[in-house]
């Protein structure tokens, strides 16, 4: 198959989504075309057969105050799918994506090129169910020829806010096993114990969402009895915010901002606990990277971590807000090495058992013959 995936190429789920989708089809054979206005970033590796990256500039003519990303974006997926024949354009994210593929289709010859929209979290729950976006999101939904979301929990939330009459398949993130695991040499987490400390780790874009000063507030308290270090990775606008709650708390010395890092699974793979207390994931594809590497997860018990962490079994999961609780259950794991054994290998093992890559890529490999033989 001929495939345009169109993606967002920052540091972020949903264009890691994208770019392991692609990369992943490209090395069964499949012609891959990434669409964006940067080089998605794990992409950034070098040459990979069968994948192709096009990137999309706007105009700036002084007239337009704004940049016209969705147009020119559609204007050149309508280009591509015809000069490369393409069989499928894969949105990835709603907003602007799924509608830039819509005008993209309508635009080509036949209208052969069949759009498939991957919606991932906020552009359902935050971005997509604002006053401002939902009748778009709801009208690409509509006109898509296949949706997907990230987690049963997405599908529930994408029938509760807009009013679709069409399947909404489940499909769920995956995980390069191979790349997430266990790092047994010296890993980046060893600069920055300071003797026996243990890591605590969290990886996010720091949006509100992503309740960065719980993950403050729980390290304070596990510090208090656990000697350890916390490692922020990433960067947004909650950063300040986080940092100046260290200082407030006293434990700045302990707390490393590293802002964004290629090669997250280096860290993963020799940290003690991983924190993603958000107020919800709809997936929460860092937590399953960790896992992946045998690090447990201490995160809220709502969306779709449910559906990744297997509470008590693979990480602990509790209320949003709940810092007491989790902090009283890392520390239980952390002061527990057969307990946080046990965990670890089970994260691993549930990882590669429902979120392989092969697994998954079958399942999108389905939707797409489905749509093409409609
Ligand atoms: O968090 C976001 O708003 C961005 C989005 C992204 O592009 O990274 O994250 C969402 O998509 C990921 C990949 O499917 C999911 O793992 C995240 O849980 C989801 N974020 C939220 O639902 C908050």
């Amino acid at each position: 198959m001929n495939i345009g995936m169109i993606c967002y190429p920052t540091y972020g789920g949903s264009g890691v989504v994208a770019t392991e989708l692609g990369l992943a089809l490209a090395s069964r054979g499949h012609q891959v075309h990434f669409i964006s206005y940067a080089m998605p970033f794990r992409l950034s590796n070098g040459f990979v057969e069968n994948a192709y990256y096009h990137e999309v500039s706007t105009s700036d003519y002084p007239l337009f105050q704004h940049p016209l990303y969705t147009d020119s974006l559609a204007v050149r997926a309508a280009d591509l799918a015809e000069s490369e024949d393409l069989d499928i354009l894969h949105a990835h994210y709603a907003i602007p994506h799924a509608i830039s593929a819509y005008l993209a289709r309508e635009m080509t010859a036949n209208h052969r090129v069949k759009v498939v929209t991957t919606m991932h979290g906020t552009d359902v729950t935050l971005v997509g169910n604002s006053q401002a976006f939902a009748p778009l999101v709801s009208f690409s939904i509509q006109r898509s020829d296949a949706v997907t979301v990230v987690s049963n929990w997405l599908r529930d939330k994408t029938l509760e806010y807009f009013d679709v009459n069409r399947p909404i398949n489940v499909i769920h993130n995956s995980v390069d096993s191979d790349r997430f695991r266990r790092k047994p040499g010296p890993c980046p987490c060893e600069r920055y114990r300071l003797g026996q400390e243990r890591v605590l780790l969290h990886i996010s874009n720091f949006r509100p969402v992503k309740r960065v000063q719980d993950v403050i507030q729980i390290f304070a308290r596990v510090r208090q009895s656990v000697p350890s270090v916390l490692l922020m990775i990433g960067d947004g606008p909650e950063s300040d915010k986080a940092l100046r709650l260290a200082r407030e708390l006293g434990i700045c010395p302990y707390v490393r901002f590293l802002g964004k890092q290629n090669g997250i699974e280096n860290y993963l793979g020799g940290a003690d606990l991983f924190l993603m207390p958000s107020d919800h994931e709809s997936f929460g594809l860092a937590a399953l990277e960790a896992m992946s590497s045998e690090t447990p997860v201490i995160g809220s018990d709502s969306g779709g971590l449910r559906e990744v962490v297997e509470d008590g079994v693979t990480g602990v999961l509790a209320p949003v807000g709940d810092v007491e609780t989790m902090a009283r259950r890392a520390v239980e794991i952390l002061k527990n090495p057969p307990l946080h054994q046990s965990m670890a290998r089970a994260g691993r093992e549930r990882a590669m058992r429902l979120f392989g890559v092969d697994r998954i890529v079958d399942q999108y490999v389905a939707l797409y013959e489905k749509v093409l033989e409609s």
